[in-house]
């Protein structure tokens, strides 16, 4: 794809997001995207958001478990950004309206005390720079219609992050077994599903460094302090204005979300 060709994307899928309304997936009238050319048109949106002075305070990555990759039919892990206005608070409210058509799934998140860089990034050298773990609730919201897409045209969409917040306790990684680690969400009180750490790839921190391998390829790292969220370890569930998702953690607490 020309430079001109992923400016013009980026500007069309960014103004989906802003403005809240969904647009036909982008390998429809480009049937020959690439893999590279969603991830340039993904780091044109972030250049766009930048440059308007939105800061961006993590990564995350997508598509990490079965039940991800079955629930929307792409195979491929993932990753993409997390802007400043993407944080919601613990307890905290989402405005329904300025979203499309949310789906809310449970993750859990890192922090980084040491920086990170590929190629060749391990889970011990994930483990060894994590300051510390959090229960993650992540709201994700494809920009386009009926929630379906290919791999290369959700890259370019940000893997569909929208929102995300953090709560529980924060604990340093030694002391848990993170694959062992289970998890309840429930949405509007009721228990919609149920998971364990090693749906994530086999181990959340794997998840970690994918995104960091995967930075790598565009000269990229990851700086002490990060946060990155490793992916859904269930289904989403769709949420309407009114609902409520709650996420317990074994061991991590729990964090919640409202849609208002
Ligand atoms: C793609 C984003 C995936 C996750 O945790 O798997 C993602 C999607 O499901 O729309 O954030
Ligand atoms: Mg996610």
């Amino acid at each position: 794809m020309t430079p001109e060709t992923i400016a013009q994307l980026a500007e069309y899928l960014e103004n989906a997001e802003l403005n809240a309304a969904a647009v036909a997936q982008i390998s429809i009238a480009h049937p020959g995207i690439t893999e590279a050319d969603g991830y340039a048109i993904q780091h044109e949106i972030r250049r766009r958001k930048q440059a308007r002075g939105t800061q961006i305070v993590g990564m995350k990555a997508g598509l990490t478990s079965r039940a991800k990759m079955r629930q929307v039919g792409v195979e491929n892990p993932s990753y993409g950004f997390l802007a400043d206005y993407f944080a919601v608070a613990d307890g905290g409210e989402v405005e329904r309206a300025k979203l499309i058509h949310p789906r809310v799934e449970p993750e859990i998140a890192f922090v980084l005390k040491k920086p990170l860089r590929g190629p060749g990034c391990h889970i011990g050298a994930v483990l060894a720079a994590t300051d510390f773990v959090m229960p993650a609730l992540e709201i994700i919201d494809s920009r386009y219609q009926n929630f379906k897409f290919d791999f290369p045209s959700v890259v370019a969409d940000n893997s569909s992050s929208a929102r995300f917040v953090l709560g529980g306790r924060a604990r340093p990684v030694a002391d848990l077994d993170l694959r062992a680690m289970g998890l309840v969400m429930e949405h509007n009180g009721k228990p919609f599903s149920f998971g364990a750490g090693a749906a994530v790839l086999g181990h959340p921190a794997l998840a970690v460094a994918l995104v960091v391998n995967l930075l790598a390829r565009r000269d990229e790292g990851l700086e002490a302090g990060t946060l990155i969220l490793t992916g859904g370890v269930t289904e989403a569930v769709a949420c309407k204005a009114g609902d409520h998702v709650s996420l317990r953690m074994q061991d991590l607490g729990a964090v919640s979300v409202r849609f208002a």
